[in-house]
Parts: structure tokens; sequence; C-alpha cells
């Protein structure tokens, strides 16, 4: 298998394992798609991290599988990709992208699904597929317009140029950077935190968040009320309470 699911702590570990650099062949992409179905269906996950290993994160697409598609065969692939990609950004619980050297094109567009990046500093990121006489196709285009504005995506995308730790974290492309050595640690710390969290409630903010970002504001009002309203049907909301009302802020345990 290219890619596997690791659970320890609560988290899931989708690991990426296609040496030497993950291109991610089409076995690679449905494989995602089934990680991100077990990662939302399994109780035990309660985080995940994506994560490529020590030395790369995913340098995109097989371009060497690809070269032998035809029009008609990416005309039957294309909606695929994309809902391979979909089902990870759609796992409804708290993802991080630990990014180690390079994460281009499809790779870029992988760490895009994560809801918060923490790279190493030797990483490399970009949308290298203007020179391949492409765009992005598993969602570029528009995650990382949504993510970093349009005109710093239209830079990227334009150019195909490779981004550095400091530019990626200056334009809000990376969360976090850490030396190489840390990454997997850090990113597996965040998940683990919040993999202590009431599930419920977060799966609830990022739904909020990732429909309210798609619609009018007032739609996204009404995403989120009905949503917490929602919350007070929950036994975390009546412990949350109790312990502040009894202990003080920050110490409840959530089931
Ligand atoms: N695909 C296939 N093989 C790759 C690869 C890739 N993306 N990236 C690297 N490799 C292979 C190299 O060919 C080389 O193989 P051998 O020659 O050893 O057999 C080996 O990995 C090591 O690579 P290098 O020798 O090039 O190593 P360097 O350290 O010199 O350079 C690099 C590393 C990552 C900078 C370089 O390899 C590189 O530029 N790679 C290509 C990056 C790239 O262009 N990525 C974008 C791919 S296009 C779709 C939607 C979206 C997509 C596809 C479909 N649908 C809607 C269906 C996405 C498209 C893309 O991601």
């Amino acid at each position: 298998m290219t890619a596997h699911l690791e659970v320890a702590e609560g988290v899931g570990t989708i690991r990426l394992d296609r040496p030497p650099m993950n291109a991610l062949d089409i076995a690679t992409q449905d494989r995602l798609k089934e990680l991100a179905a077990e990662a939302t269906r399994r109780d035990d996950v309660r985080a995940v991290v994506i994560y490529g290993g020590e030395k790369v994160f995913a340098a995109g697409a097989d371009i060497k599988e690809m070269q032998a598609m035809d029009h008609a065969a990416m005309i039957a692939r294309s909606g695929a990709l994309q809902e391979s990609f979909t089902a990870v950004a759609r796992i409804p619980k708290p993802v991080v992208a630990a990014v180690n050297g390079y994460a281009l094109g499809g790779g870029c567009e992988l760490a895009l699904c994560a809801d918060f990046r923490i790279a190493a500093d030797n990483v490399k990121l970009g949308q290298p597929e203007i020179l391949l006489g492409l765009i992005p196709g598993a969602g570029g285009t528009q995650r990382l317009a949504r993510l970093v504005g349009p005109s710093k995506a239209k830079d990227l995308i334009f150019t195909g140029r490779q981004v550095k730790a400091e530019e990626a974290l200056a334009i809000g492309l990376v969360d976090r950077v850490v030396p190489a050595a840390e990454v997997y640690e850090q990113a597996h710390a965040w998940a683990a935190r919040l993999a202590q969290g009431p599930a419920i409630a977060l799966r609830a903010a990022k739904e909020s968040i990732d429909a309210g970002l798609e619609t009018d504001l007032d739609t996204g009002l009404a995403i989120e009320r009905t949503w917490f309203a929602g919350l007070f049907a929950t036994e975390d909301r009546q412990r949350g309470m109790r312990s502040f009302v009894e202990e003080g802020p920050g110490k409840a345990k959530f089931v």
C-alpha cells in the first residue's frame, strides 16, 4: 500500500509511502479517499495528521502515469481525484498537514485540504503545473485562492515557482515553521491536544467555518446558530458548563 492509517492516542496519521517522492498515482489517490473515509468513520480517530515522511510530503500527481493519458481518459478521471481530496478536506475532525521537503502540485493541494499546516524550515511548496502546460486540477485554483487570496494564488499558479518556508509563512500558505526533525512531533501534538476536545463541537466549528465561507453571511450565520443550538443536546456541553461552574475555566474532560 502506498498510503496507510496509523492510530495512536486518538490521532490517526495518514502516511504517504511511495518513495522517492510520494508521487500520487491513481492507486494512491484512490487509497487516500478510502483512508479519509476510515478516519471519518472510526471513533478512535479524533484528529488527523497527514504526513509524507521526513524527506518529502509529495511531489504531485504521478507525471509519468499522467503522460500516457489522453483527453478522454482524463475526463473520466478528473472527478475522481477531486473527490479523493474533497474527502480529505471534509473529514469532520481537526486535520493537520505535517509537511517536510517538497509539497508540489497535487502535494500542495493535499496540504491545502488540511485545517492547519506545520512545515519544516526546508519546505518547498508550489503549484508547478503551468510548467507542464497544465493548471492545478485537484482544487489548487480554488483552495489556494481562498487561503492566500487571488493575487498570491495567481502569482504562484502563473509562474509555477517554489515558495520557501519564510515566504509560505508570511503569505499564510503554512501556519507554523519548525525544524525539519520536529514537524511530525509538533503536528501530532497539535492533533493529540484536539483529540481531547469535544468531538461534536469541533465538528460543528469546522463545518460552520468551511460551509460558511462558501456562502453569504446570513446563510453562514444560520449554519452557525443551528449548530450552536444543536450542541445543547450534547453531553459534552453539559460537562463543559458544569465543570466551569464547579471548577473554573478550561478543566472539563469531554467524552
Ligand atoms: N511524478 C512522477 N515522478 C516524479 C515526480 C512526479 N510528480 N516527481 C519526481 N519524480 C521522480 C523523478 O522523475 C525521479 O525519478 P527517476 O529519474 O529517479 O526514475 C525521482 O522522482 C527523483 O526526482 P528528481 O531526480 O527530479 O529529484 P530532485 O531532488 O532533483 O527534484 C523535485 C525533486 C520534486 C523538485 C522534482 O522531481 C520535480 O520538479 N518533480 C515534479 C514536480 C511537479 O511538477 N509536480 C506537479 C505534478 S502535476 C488531476 C488533478 C490534479 C493533478 C493530476 C490530476 N485530475 C483532476 C485527475 C495534479 C497534477 C500535478 O500534481
